[in-house]
Formats: structure tokens, sequence, C-alpha cells
């Protein structure tokens, strides 16, 4: 069927209205902009209008055609269905209906590669391909999420005001810029969830410390949370944190915490972080932590067969516990200037890998707000890496370095007390390992180089020579240059 947009009049058209496609489409329309609205199934389309049809204009289609046409040249539509296969079938339904030009930006959670290999194949038909990360949930598609578009920088030109206009902003600053060409902002939007996942095991580590070191209940842990919350922690997670402790179960009288199953779920953008990060080669430890701990919780069955293993002589609790507290607020504080670090190497490393040009200065602004990892830390970073672009490494910034240096005391403490009374803190003590090895004058692998050449003739490099050399390990045990 030919399409004619005779009288079209959407500046933009969502297609895919379950939670987060019809946040968006209300908050663009909210923001005076009309809006083309698709959804597979109709009944979708008709409840958004239903229920919400007075937060702006908006035009109802039943079928990819109408929506196309309904929308003003060039064509931005944007896609907020289930990542995988469905996003394809949707990409190749719109693009035998669009034209040369016309821009399709899907905004699910979608694999950096799967957008990369949507990127160049929608090129080749003249079609603009924008793999957009979205972060902040439901409450942030609706009031102002933080938006990672990549993709070719001209459609920015197209697309920016309008994805801007809808970003939440700081400072008068919109959560929202061009990140790089093809799949970067689906990359950087899975470094951020990987770091999300880091942060909140630092905090569940925290929680954990307070209720088995300290016998504190969810009302009092609460409380620590929410005094955090007005300092160098201030962030959407710890503020989140609070509430969830505080929240009592209307069925039992408890605390909610308190009812319910300890097994942590993922969707995926965490192991996908932890994955790439092997493949680039970039230490992420805190994130993989993170992503193990949650492995762990759900493995219940091994769990219930493991309760009673010995504990092996467990220490006092901490008798002073004021003290304690400051110094898991410090463990926590440098805990995640490591994660944010690793997550940023990632970053660098992707760039680098992909020739993408990224600018870490530029995602720390657009993650100050909208997104779940929104914090006042992040102005930090955003200082950081605007006084030093290249910097080695965040841990090195003037700022993070005496921060580190505050709290260096307190994060041993608590990784050996935790240690000693048989609390796991897998994300705590793994960050407080990464600085000591990255830090270290000489580090163990040189004796993992000489076992390498010795059952694999893989070679090693020495100290005081420029080349590669063997050590004849079955022969005379001389040394040659390889
Ligand atoms: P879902 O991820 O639950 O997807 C539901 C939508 O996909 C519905 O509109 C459904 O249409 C549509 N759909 C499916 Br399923 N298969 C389809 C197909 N083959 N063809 C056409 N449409 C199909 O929705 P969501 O939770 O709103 O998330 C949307 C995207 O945003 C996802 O990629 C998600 O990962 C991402 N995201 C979610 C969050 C969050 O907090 N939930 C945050 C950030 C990003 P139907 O109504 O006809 O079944």
């Amino acid at each position: 069927m030919t399409i004619t947009n005779e009288g079209a009049r959407a500046q933009i058209g969502v297609t895919g209205l379950a939670v987060m496609g019809s946040n968006i489409a209300r908050n663009l329309a909210r923001h005076g902009h009309t809006v083309a609205l698709h959804n597979r199934s109709i009944a979708k389309t008709d409840a958004l209008i239903a229920e919400h049809g007075g937060d702006g204009d908006f035009v109802r289609t039943e079928t990819v055609e109408e929506f196309v046409a309904a929308l003003q040249k060039p064509r931005r539509v944007l896609i907020m269905v289930k990542a995988g296969d469905p996003t394809d079938a949707v990409i190749e339904e719109l693009a035998a209906a669009m034209e040369p030009g016309d821009i399709i930006i899907d905004g699910g959670n979608a694999l950096y590669t799967d957008t990369i290999r949507r990127e160049a194949s929608l090129r080749e038909r003249g079609l603009h391909f924008v793999g957009a990360g979205i972060s902040g949930g439901e409450e942030g598609a609706l009031n102002g999420p933080s938006i990672m578009p990549g993709g070719p920088k001209e459609s920015y030109e197209a697309l920016g005001p309008l994805l801007e206009s809808i970003a939440a902003q700081v400072d008068g600053t919109p959560c929202c810029t061009h990140i790089g060409p093809d799949g970067s902002g689906h990359f950087v939007k899975m470094v951020h969830n990987g770091i999300e996942y880091a942060d909140m095991q630092l905090i569940g580590e925290a929680y954990n410390l307070f209720r088995d070191a300290l016998g504190y209940d969810a009302d009092k842990i609460a409380e620590v949370f929410t005094e955090w919350n007005s300092g160098d922690l201030e962030s959407y997670l710890v503020e989140i944190t609070a509430e969830v402790l505080k929240q009592k179960d209307a069925k039992t009288g408890k605390a909610l915490v308190d009812v319910i199953v300890d097994a942590a779920e993922q969707k995926g953008t965490g192991r996908w972080t932890v994955k790439s990060a092997l493949d680039l080669g970039v230490p992420v430890t805190g994130i993989a932590e993170a992503v193990f701990a949650r492995a762990l919780s759900g493995s219940r069955e091994q769990r219930k067969a493991a309760v009673g293993l010995a504990s092996g002589q467990l220490a006092d609790k901490p008798a002073d516990a004021a003290q304690f507290t400051e110094d898991i607020r410090q463990a926590l504080y440098a805990s995640k200037v490591v994660a944010y670090a690793q997550g940023f190497d990632q970053i660098a490393a992707g760039s680098a890998e992909y020739d993408w040009d990224l600018h870490p200065a530029d995602l720390a602004t657009i993650w100050r707000g909208g997104c779940i990892i929104r914090a006042r830390f992040l102005n930090r970073i955003k200082d950081a890496y605007d006084e030093n672009p290249t910097l080695p490494s965040l841990i090195l910034a003037p700022y993070f370095r005496d921060a580190i240096e505050t709290a260096i005391d307190s994060w041993r403490r608590v990784v050996s007390t935790a240690t000693l009374l048989g609390i796991p803190v897998p994300a705590f003590a793994s960050s407080l390992s990464y600085y000591d090895a990255l830090r270290a004058e000489r580090l163990p692998a040189a004796l993992t180089q000489g076992q390498r050449d010795f059952f694999g003739a893989h070679t090693y490099e020495r100290t005081d020579a420029e080349g590669k050399f063997h050590t004849l390990w079955s022969g005379d045990r001389s040394e040659v240059q390889a």
C-alpha cells in the first residue's frame, strides 16, 4: 500500500505502548508534541487514550501504514517493545513502510551489538537508526528520563531537541546528549545498568552489616540511610533504600523487607556488561560481583542445603556502633568510586574498540538526573573528567584520591570485620582488593608469566631488557630471546 502523509500532523510516533512506551508518549504529549500512537494489540492504544488522552495531542492509529502516514517528515518513530526478536520484527515492518531519511529510534534495552547490526542494515536502506538507552524506569519515562541516543549525528539534529525536551533537567541542562555512532547509546546504557547493579549490591551489603553485625532492625537502618542521603552519598538509590526499609507489610505488620524472599532476579543488562567487559579485557570486578551475588542469592536449593556449614570462630560484634556506622559509610563511598571507575574504564575500552569517541564528562552530566544511578556524586565525576578528559582512572582524580585516602582505614575495618563475623561482603571486598591491586608496585602476575612460559612456552618480558624471552624449561633452563 502506498503511504501518503497528506495532513500528517504528528511530530513523533511511539509504537509499543506497555508501561515504558505509554509513559514516554505521555511525556512527549505533555511537552506539546503531537504523538502518533501504535501498538500491536489495539487495546493498549485505546487504554492510553481513554485514561490519559487529556495529557496532550495524540493520533490514534491501528495499522503500521496508518501510523507511518500520520507522521511529519522526516518521520520519527520510537520503538518501545520487548528487546530481541520483537524489536527486529517491528523494525522490519516499519522500515518497509518508511522512506529514506526517516528515523527509527529503538528505546528498548537492546544489546549494543544488535544495535550495531541494525544500524548498518538500515543505513544501507537509507534509513537512520538510533539506538537510545533510556533510564529511569516508568516514573522517569513519564516525568523525565536520562536518554542516551547513539546513531548518526545528523539524525540527532532532527531528534535531539525533541528528546531533550522530555529528558530530566539538572541545573538547566537536559539529561540527554548525542552519545556517538551506532551501538554506543545502548553500550553506555548497558554499562550504566552494570554500575546500577554494583551500587545496589554495595547498598545491600551495608544493610546486611547493619542487620547482622549491629543487630539493627529495618526502621533503624532506614534512619541511617535517610541521614546518609543528606550527605556525599545522596542519590536516588540511597533514597529509595530508606523508603523500602520503612515500608510495613500490611498482612503481618512486619517490615516488608523481612517478608520478601531474599533471591534477587535480573533481566540481563548486568550480565551483558560483564560479558562485554570480559571480551574487552576490563576488570569490572565490582559489577561482576554484583551480578554473581544475584545469581548466588537465586541458587535457593544450594543455599538451603548449605545452611549450617562451619563458620569458624566468629569475632565479637563491633563494640562502637557509631564508629562502625561511619566505617560502613566510608566503605560504601570508596567502593562506589571503584564501581564507577571500572564502569568508565569499560566505556573507554568500548570507545576505543569501536572508534566511538565517547566523552566521559558528557555521560556523567546526563546521569546526574532522571536515571537510576543519579547521585550528587556524578557532579564530582563530571568535574574530574572536565578537568582531565583522559584520566587513566577515576580513582586518580584528586577529589576521589583524597576521598579514598579518608575512607581507606574504615574500608579495611569493614571488610576485615565482616570477614571475621562471617558476613558476606563480596562487592566491598573485591573493590578493596581491586584498589590494592591497582596501586601495588608489583603483582604476582610475574609468577603467572613464569608458569605460562613453563607449560606453554608463552614467553615473558623482562624488567631490564626489551623484547620477549623464553626459558628452556625442559632443556638446560637457559634463557633465549623469543
Ligand atoms: P515490555 O518489554 O514488557 O514489552 C511489551 C511491549 O512489546 C508491548 O507493547 C507488546 O505488544 C510489544 N511486543 C511484544 Br512483547 N512482542 C511484539 C511483537 N512481536 N511485535 C510487536 N510488538 C510486540 O514493555 P516495557 O516494560 O514497557 O519495556 C519496553 C522496552 O523498554 C523494553 O525493551 C525494556 O527492556 C525497555 N526498558 C524498560 C524499563 C522498565 O523499567 N520497564 C526501563 C528501561 C527500558 P502487545 O501489547 O501487543 O503485547
